[in-house]
């Protein structure tokens, strides 16, 4: 029996799917009692450190919490359950941490993107269990602002890269703590969660040990999922967004399948977009959250859902705001919602006032959930004008001219699946997202959608320059060189595609292999053996 530590504020979903992946038992917290009575102790922590300290407080777990701790009891903390454990944070200044090792919780000092999202190798600094069956080349998922750092080497289980050595595990006695996700690292992580479990085992250190770590980056599988006439939920796909074709909703697979199939061929996320979302409420949209609940038992790489995030009040007067929508998501198994139509609107709202209200969908979300798990997902269309002096917006010069020849143009926002264009930009509309919480862009492209000819380059390079947060470049991949072209012209760390995957045109693996053979970091595909 595995006794795992929610409190509250994270989604502990996806721990409990993979430790019954992996045919454990768990056990949730409820009192201070269950702490001390436990065998095994996880602690997965999402959020702010603040509030994660202030939670144990409230709920009597902090001081149980320390004496199990001290006890030298088994323990794995994963992630911000990893900073709990030392003296302070700088996210969190003048609150005092559990302290069971010396050093503090560091912002990342580095001009690299922040936070630091993706897949990163390990340097193993000392032999361990943990390490049991690896080779030493895997990544794991990665999604924090924040490092430890401490003058205690005996503790330090392993170090990576990203702008400079940080570390990425601890472990002295029976504490282990890693900063990445074991339970979204695919293969690989399972198999450090069943190695954590399996007390008795010796430790090793793998063979190849890299003389530096690498993020990948990521290539993302995308489910455009609506409901057809038949009233069956289908993962369709639009061309420019029109997703019918001779009157009738594309039909190109079940969601829980298709997002299976695409984990198993290794795709590095998944993301699902309820597309309709912005007319049927999500809470109301059950089979969405059934998919999601599906899928996450048994995919365990990082789950994106979009559509429908805001506040919203029924035909009773209810109000739901869209916190709860999106916990409604993160209950479900979402490790990260996407706002669209709504963020738009914020933003409007933001330049019109020029004040945040600290009310938005945004801002609520990122404030519990943290700024990691807040994507924006922008829906621009190109709009052409003959010089820079006909629009107020900012252009670009284009190197692919408008209808009429012209040279210029900047990239209008819409809202409702692209059926509403809007007076505001895409590079205005990141930057203030960024400034109100966003932790990621993604960025499609109404014109290259469907179309296979490639993403957007221009658009793309427009937003990724004007924000630090992390891009996922989407819409019009077309072949795995489309790929490799968006990777090594612009500086995006993600790039998505949907419809050339869904018809089986190009595989993930085909796409990992072509950035591969070319010095691209990808992730390497583990199978499902290594358990
Ligand atoms: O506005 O918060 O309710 O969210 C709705 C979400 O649904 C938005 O993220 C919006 O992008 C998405 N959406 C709405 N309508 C459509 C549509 O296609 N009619 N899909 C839609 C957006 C874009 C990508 C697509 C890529 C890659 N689709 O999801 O997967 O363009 O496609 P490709 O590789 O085949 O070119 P809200």
């Amino acid at each position: 029996m595995i006794t795992l530590l929610d409190y509250g504020a994270g989604n502990v979903r996806s721990v409990v799917n993979a430790l019954e992946a992996l045919g454990e038992k768990v056990k949730l917290v409820k009192t201070p009692e269950d702490i001390l009575s436990a065998e095994k102790l996880i602690f997965p922590g999402v959020g702010n450190f603040s509030s994660l300290i202030s939670t144990l407080h409230e709920k009597n777990f902090f001081e149980p919490l320390k004496r199990y701790l001290l006890e030298d009891r088994p323990f794995l903390g994963i992630c911000l359950g990893l900073q709990a454990l030392f003296e302070y944070s700088e996210e969190a200044p003048g609150i005092k941490g559990l302290g069971i090792f010396k050093g503090y919780i560091k912002r990342f000092d580095t001009t690299l993107s922040i936070p630091h999202i993706g897949w990163n190798g390990i340097k193993p600094q000392k032999s361990s269990r943990l390490f049991d069956g690896l080779t030493g080349e895997e990544k794991f998922y990665f999604v924090h602002s924040y490092h430890v750092e401490t003058e205690e080497a005996d503790i330090i289980l392993c170090t990576t890269d990203y702008g400079y050595e940080f570390v990425s595990a601890i472990e002295k006695g029976n504490i282990i703590a890693t900063q990445f996700h074991p339970e979204k690292s695919g293969q690989v992580g399972l198999k450090i969660l069943k190695n954590f479990l399996e007390a008795n085992k010796s430790a090793v250190k793998p063979k190849f040990i890299p003389s530096k770590t690498k993020l990948a980056k990521r290539i993302v599988a995308c489910l455009d999922v609506r409901t057809n006439d038949d009233g069956d939920l289908v993962v369709t796909k639009g061309d420019q967004y029109d997703v019918r074709e001779k009157g009738q909703v594309r039909n190109l697979g079940k969601p829980v399948e298709l997002a299976r199939r695409y984990y198993t061929e290794g795709a590095d996320e998944i993301t699902f977009l309820n597309i309709t979302g912005f007319r049927d409420f999500p809470l109301k949209d059950l089979p969405m959250l059934e998919v999601l609940r599906l899928t996450s038992k048994n995919v365990f790489v990082p789950l994106t859902i979009g559509g429908g995030i805001r506040d919203f009040t029924d035909r009773d007067g209810n109000f739901y705001s869209a916190l709860e929508v999106a916990s409604e998501y993160f209950r479900s198994g979402a490790d990260k919602i996407s706002i669209g139509s709504d963020a738009v609107l914020i933003v409007e709202e933001y330049l019109h006032t020029g004040k945040a209200t600290g009310k938005s969908s945004i801002e609520t979300i990122s404030k519990v959930y943290g700024t990691q798990a807040v994507v924006i997902s922008i829906d621009p269309r190109r709009v052409y004008v003959d010089s820079p002096e006909k629009t107020k917006h900012p252009v670009i010069e284009t190197s692919i001219p408008g209808p009429n020849g012209e040279r210029y143009c900047w990239f209008q926002c819409t809202i409702k699946g692209g059926r509403e264009g809007r007076d505001i930009d895409a590079v205005t509309l990141a930057k203030v997202c960024e400034k109100l919480g966003a932790g990621e862009i993604l960025l499609n492209s109404i014109d290259r959608d469907g179309t296979n000819l490639g993403f957007d380059l221009e658009l793309i390079q427009a937003v990724k320059e004007a924000v630090s947060i992390p891009v996922i470049a989407s819409s019009g991949a077309g072949s795995p060189e489309h790929f490799y072209e968006v990777f090594t012209k612009t500086e995006v760390e993600a790039a998505l595609a949907a419809g050339i995957f869904h018809r089986q045109e190009v595989s993930i693996e085909e796409v990992k292999r072509y950035l591969k053979e070319r010095g691209i970091e990808i992730r390497p595909i583990f199978k499902e053996e290594l358990l």
